[in-house]
């Protein structure tokens, strides 16, 4: 290690330490900083403690909550060292033990939704679905001091204070997007994202898998989409794909954090990879150069061509072979060098294409131009008139607006990553806007969900991208899950202070907005 590393290390753990030590005994509920703020919360004024004589206990028998138990005990045991162990013998839990435990029958917390009790001596979860509980132990994290987030033994007391929590979210999609097509991110690196969506209770992963730039999904029947479209990136880098086992294995470590991944091949723009790994696509039969700039609009995938339909109708196929999820998202932006009286037929069978298949279509918003099946969902970026036809025709709408929830905006003229063309989006100005009034026309009951794209053109590693996205997805995770009327940012802004040490202890690279007062305690 490096004389400068070994000294903020030495730092950051020094202030864990103070931290830690500072804290006094928790005792008011209301006052724990938790992001997305829950439905509701009433304190009984005591703690809880967990000590070496906790485990965490679960229903006999099933797997999904014994998973969630385990998840619990692996994110808790390796810094506080407490050792807790997941009882699902059908023995009662004692003093100091965590209960996880489903009842159905809660019509207010839904699907998932939970309820989480707190006395001096048991910490009780309970929802009508697994998923509910597996949100109640995200929430259980951070009702613990932030030293439990790392991954080292840390000196403290874990300690709780009581109360009840009822809890469910507002929107039922609660997305982010990545585009690994620009830059390629590994399973790895997205694995890591995925752990950190979950713990903000975000539960949609859409990944942009091609663009001009790269193609990063195996296809087996199509090979060289990968092998030669997946082999550059921005800037002319290696770039790389997903192997199908790879993309399976994240889509099975998402679905354990109760995340779906949506894949998205875009269409018919944006295909300057596909196009140059298989001449038959091309209007000119002839196979394109690989592209490394950062231009947008000049491919196009020949609409007129049966040969066209055949490899959408495989690589969907495909894709849906690795989807468990209702969803496969077709693209459809800045088709500028497609006709629109070629466009709108080409969406139109594209989405029969992916209807055959039993999934529905996302699209950007332009895919409105075309007639849409009632289940298609329209993602808002852009134009609010092509959101507005989806909804004429019976669609509903994903809020993507670029001005408020495009992630990979700079916060301001200083930000060394990002892009600028729908503006800065300062940390305050991405959390202040309400899905449901942003667009009159657009109502409530027309939209499923938020989602944060992080377009990669400007980053191309781990710390690039957590810079954009930390700390402005905690944001959009509130904006999916709490309502609007338990929403304001002067509120917000203290508790996202008191994030920032749980960010830095999760080993996050976060924009520290000068916007925020970081690291205050209540
Ligand atoms: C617009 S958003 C695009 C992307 C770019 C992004 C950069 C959308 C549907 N298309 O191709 O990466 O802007 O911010």
């Amino acid at each position: 290690m490096k004389q400068s590393s070994i000294f903020t290390a030495a730092l950051s753990s020094l202030a864990l330490l103070i931290m830690t030590a500072c804290s006094t005994t928790p005792t008011d509920m209301t006052k724990a900083n938790i992001i997305p703020k829950p439905v509701s919360v009433t304190a009984t004024g005591e703690t809880f403690s967990l000590t070496r004589n906790s485990d965490i206990f679960v229903p006999e028998g099933s797997v999904d909550i014994i998973s969630t138990g385990q998840f619990l005990a692996d994110k808790l045991n390796p810094s506080t060292g407490l050792d807790l162990q997941v009882i699902a013998d059908g023995t009662k839990p004692g003093k100091g033990d965590i209960l996880l435990t489903l009842s159905e029958g809660d019509a207010e917390l839904g699907e998932e939704g939970y309820e989480l009790e707190v006395t001096g001596k048991l910490l009780k979860i309970t929802a009508n679905k697994p998923a509910g509980l597996f949100y109640g132990v995200q929430t259980v994290r951070q009702l613990l001091p932030a030293g439990v987030e790392t991954t080292t033994l840390q000196e403290g007391l874990w300690e709780i204070p009581t109360g009840t929590i009822r809890d469910y979210p507002d929107y039922s999609y609660r997305g982010m997007m990545r585009d690994v097509a620009r830059h390629f991110f590994s399973a790895d690196d997205i694995k890591i994202f995925i752990d950190q969506m979950a713990a903000y209770k975000m539960n949609v992963l859409h990944l942009h898998l091609s663009d001009d730039q790269g193609w990063r999904i195996e296809i087996t029947s199509w090979p060289n989409l990968a092998i030669h479209g997946g082999s550059t990136q921005v800037g002319g880098g290696e770039g790389g794909y997903y192997t199908r086992e790879q993309y399976a294995d994240m889509v099975k470590y998402a679905a354990e954090r109760y995340i779906t991944i949506i894949p998205e091949i875009d269409m018919p723009g944006h295909t300057n990879a596909a196009l140059a790994s298989y001449p038959e696509l091309n209007i000119s039969r002839k196979a394109s150069e690989l592209y490394t700039g950062i231009k947008v609009g000049f491919s196009t995938l020949d609409t007129k061509s049966e040969v066209t339909y055949k490899f959408v109708d495989d690589v969907f196929r495909e894709l849906t072979e690795l989807t468990p999820g209702p969803y496969l998202h077709i693209g459809g932006d800045e088709s500028h060098s497609t006709k629109l009286e070629d466009y709108i037929p080409f969406v139109n069978r594209v989405q029969e294409i992916v209807a055959a298949h039993g999934k529905m279509v996302i699209g950007w918003d332009e895919i409105a131009l075309a007639t849409l099946k009632p289940n298609s969902v329209v993602q808002y970026w852009a134009k609010a008139e092509n959101a507005i036809k989806g909804v004429q025709q019976g669609a509903k709408v994903l809020m993507s607006p670029s001005k408020y929830a495009y992630i990979d905006m700079k916060y301001d003229s200083t930000s060394v990553y990002g892009l600028n063309w729908a503006g800065y989006i300062e940390v305050d100005h991405g959390y202040n806007w309400d899905p449901a009034t942003l667009v009159p026309e657009i109502k409530r009951e027309n939209i499923i969900g938020i989602e944060a794209p992080l377009w990669a053109e400007t980053v191309s590693n781990r710390t690039e991208a957590e810079y954009l996205l930390f700390p402005r997805l905690l944001g959009y995770a509130e904006i999916g899950w709490t309502p609007t009327a338990l929403r304001s940012w002067d509120e917000y802004r203290v508790r996202l202070a008191s994030h920032g040490a749980r960010l830095e202890a999760m080993g996050i690279s976060f924009y520290r907005s000068a916007r925020v007062e970081w690291d205050q305690q209540e």
